[in-house]
């Protein structure tokens, strides 16, 4: 991972291409270190991306990190939802600069950043259906708010990438630019950001991220889920998806 820094705006570079930018606790802690460091220098932009010319953004969760049964596989303290919370938390617009696929995990986290700039060659897709994972539910908040319910469904259900034109057409996503021009894109919309009173951008931030966060759910409700998401990482299906990963083979779900 790189850290560069242009006036009041700091960039973080995914550089892990031998494992396709998988989101392992290292990369996780290093990404919330460098956010962090970029908030004690109180910058006011914050850009993700990967490395220029990638063919994969982010491969998602680290599948071999993922638990066996009995465990949440995307609890309270996973790294995956440390930094989807320390992204939406940042106090300044994080700006995610997408070149090459980008999955499951990683597909949240681009959509939990606050603008979404795309190359054309741009695909996101949210896998949990093709792991046998049950996804958490501030990470089907996540995906409800980037899209809408419908959009929402098929990308669960499928797991199949959207790409980059149709997310922009749905307004998943706020622009998709030419790959030559994708960098000096971000980064004047970074600085355009960077211009403006950086204590009014981030109160409106945090609106957006409270009122986003406002659906009710009864406690019951909480619960049912929990019982049903436990079902899943209990079952067969979820063993099975990770094992076939790992044994670089089609999955075989039995629904057990
Ligand atoms: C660890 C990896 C990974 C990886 N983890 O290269 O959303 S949820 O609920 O599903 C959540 C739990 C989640 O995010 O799960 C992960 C979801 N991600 C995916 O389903 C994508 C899995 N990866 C792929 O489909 C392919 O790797 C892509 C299409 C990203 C790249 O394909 P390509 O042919 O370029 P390889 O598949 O050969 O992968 C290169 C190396 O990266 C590792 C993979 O195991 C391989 O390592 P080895 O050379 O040691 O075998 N890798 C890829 N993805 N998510 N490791």
């Amino acid at each position: 991972m790189r850290i560069d820094r242009h006036d009041a705006v700091g960039v973080i570079t995914l550089d892990h291409p031998q494992q396709r930018n998988a989101l392992s606790r290292r990369l996780v802690d290093d990404l919330i270190a460098a956010l962090a460091d970029f908030g004690r220098q109180r910058l006011r932009v914050v850009v993700l991306r990967a490395a220029a010319g990638s063919k994969v953004w982010s491969a998602g969760h680290d599948v071999h990190e993922l638990p066996d049964t009995g465990r949440d596989p995307l609890g309270w303290d996973d790294p995956l939802r440390y930094l989807i919370r320390e992204i939406e938390n940042f106090p300044a617009p994080v700006i995610a600069m997408v070149e090459g696929s980008v999955w499951g995990g990683a597909c949240e986290t681009v959509f939990a950043c606050d603008l979404v700039v795309a190359a054309p060659n741009a695909t996101f897709a949210l896998t949990p259906a093709r792991l046998g994972v049950p996804y958490n539910v501030s990470g089907m908040l996540t995906l409800l708010n980037a899209s809408n319910m419908r959009i929402a469904k098929e990308m669960a259900f499928t797991a199949k990438p959207v790409a980059a034109e149709r997310a922009e057409r749905l307004g998943m996503i706020n622009h998709v630019v030419a790959a030559g021009e994708l960098e000096a894109f971000c980064l004047a919309l970074a600085q355009d950001i960077a211009a403006n009173a950086p204590l009014s951008i981030s109160v409106m931030k945090e609106q957006l991220r409270i009122l986003a966060g406002a659906h009710p759910m009864s406690p019951q409700g909480f619960e049912r889920i929990q019982g049903l998401r436990r079902l899943v990482y209990d079952s067969d299906d979820y063993r099975e998806g990770i094992r076939a990963f790992k044994e670089k083979r089609p999955p075989v779900f039995r629904g057990e």
